[in-house]
């Protein structure tokens, strides 16, 4: 494989988000010059990478690059390719809001599905299909109603929501892409994955957030949708790592990222208010369900179906050892060091800024 020279040179699409702010600090640290996709919006939407790029003197000698683009337009996509000639292309950016891709499904398509192909498309109209590593964001949704526990990168996929759709496209295309171009192209099925910059309106930064003002008396309630659904949840940072390993390796190919522990809605709700000193008891089913501070016997959790989505994922629990065993991949933070982080984040941007 030709690089530039041994230069190093990442582009990141979805830079912006979660996952994107802390592969960018990886990469930087491993020395990368990080080229990143945002989109024009109406506010500000680089809150996560601020701390990366804003001065240039400070932060990485200038090896951090904005440029504006989309994942639905292609001309701009060829462009940067050609212009900034990636070593390795990190393809996070999707409409990633499971419940939201009901309502935005073929917006969903376009960026999650077609988009994907789009970059693939670019890296080969820019002839550089033989010089780039491709990573795919795909997903655990990809399982859906799951045929086997653990799932493993041998388990049937059953898409459950136009999200879950959209990205067995771009889970196949990026297949059949690396057996056609012979590109280096991986598919990392990476399980649920948090941070105290997870985007609001996931659950766990819900909870955590819904906890935190809880705490400091700024709101008396959290209003949830399915609380027994239940997910196997690690730490974006350790999950970003693995991003990076896959496209090491000699060979491409696809690989499951997990912790390998599973917890319901109800428990993470548990380990957060347990982290405040406070024990939720649980009264009525379904719809009518609420749950209680033992203590006082307040209300501080409600079930609001509005939040239901038309078709669940009952259960995800994976089984990285594919990872473990090619790259030493494991998770490093467990389930109650993840609810720690998050409170303990949430906690203090409450206290600063109880409008937050
Ligand atoms: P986020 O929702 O936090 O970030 C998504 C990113 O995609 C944002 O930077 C967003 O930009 C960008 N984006 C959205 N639409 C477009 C578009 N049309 N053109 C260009 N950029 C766009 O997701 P995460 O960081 O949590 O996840 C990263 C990827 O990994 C996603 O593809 C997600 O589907 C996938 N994934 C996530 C998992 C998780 O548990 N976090 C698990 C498995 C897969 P903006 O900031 O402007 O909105
Ligand atoms: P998910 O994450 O759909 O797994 O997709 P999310 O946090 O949205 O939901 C997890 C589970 O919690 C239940 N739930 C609620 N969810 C939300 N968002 N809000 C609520 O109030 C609520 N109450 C209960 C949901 O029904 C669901 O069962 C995430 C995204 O990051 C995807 O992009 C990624 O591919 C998968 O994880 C792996």
């Amino acid at each position: 494989m030709e690089t530039q020279g041994e230069k190093k040179v990442a582009l990141i699409t979805g830079i912006s988000g979660q996952d994107g702010s802390y592969l960018s600090e990886l990469l930087l640290e491993k020395g990368y010059t990080v080229h990143g996709i945002i989109r024009r919006a109406s506010t500000f939407n680089t809150t996560r990478i601020n701390h990366l790029y804003e001065d240039k003197y400070t932060h990485q000698g200038g090896r951090m690059h904005l440029h504006y683009g989309d994942m639905t337009d292609s001309s701009c996509l060829v462009k940067l390719i050609s212009t900034i000639r990636p070593t390795e292309i990190y393809n996070l950016a999707a409409q990633s809001h499971v419940k939201v891709s009901f309502d935005l499904s073929e917006y969903t398509a376009e960026v999650d599905a077609v988009g994907t192909l789009r970059l693939l498309d670019a890296i080969r109209t820019c002839g550089l299909e033989k010089n780039v590593k491709f990573y795919q964001a795909s997903t655990s949704e990809l399982y859906g109603k799951v045929a086997q526990i653990p799932q493993s990168e041998t388990t049937p996929f059953y898409p459950r929501s136009p999200y879950a759709c959209a990205k067995l496209y771009a889970y196949w295309i990026v297949v059949n892409y690396r057996e056609a171009y012979q590109m280096f192209a991986c598919n990392g099925i990476l399980f649920n994955h948090e941070s105290p910059r997870r985007g609001e309106t996931f659950v766990t930064r819900k909870i955590t957030r819904g906890v935190a003002k809880i705490s400091l008396g700024q709101a008396e309630c959290i209003e949830l949708g399915n609380l027994d659904s239940k997910r196997d949840w690690g730490h974006a940072k350790d999950y970003v790592e693995a991003m990076w390993l896959m496209l090491q390796q000699e060979v491409p190919e696809d690989y499951v990222i997990a912790s390998g522990h599973m917890h319901s809605v109800r428990e993470f709700v548990e380990a957060a208010f347990h982290f405040i000193n406070k024990k939720i008891v649980w009264e009525g089913r379904g719809v009518d369900e609420v749950g209680k501070e033992e203590d006082t016997g307040i209300v501080r959790v409600k079930v609001n179906p509005k939040y239901f989505r038309p078709t669940e994922v009952d259960l995800l629990l994976g089984n990285a050892t594919k990872a473990f065993n090619k790259f030493g991949w494991a998770p490093k933070v467990t389930f109650l060091e993840l609810v720690k982080d998050m409170m303990t984040a949430d906690i203090e941007l409450m206290k600063k800024n109880p409008q937050a």
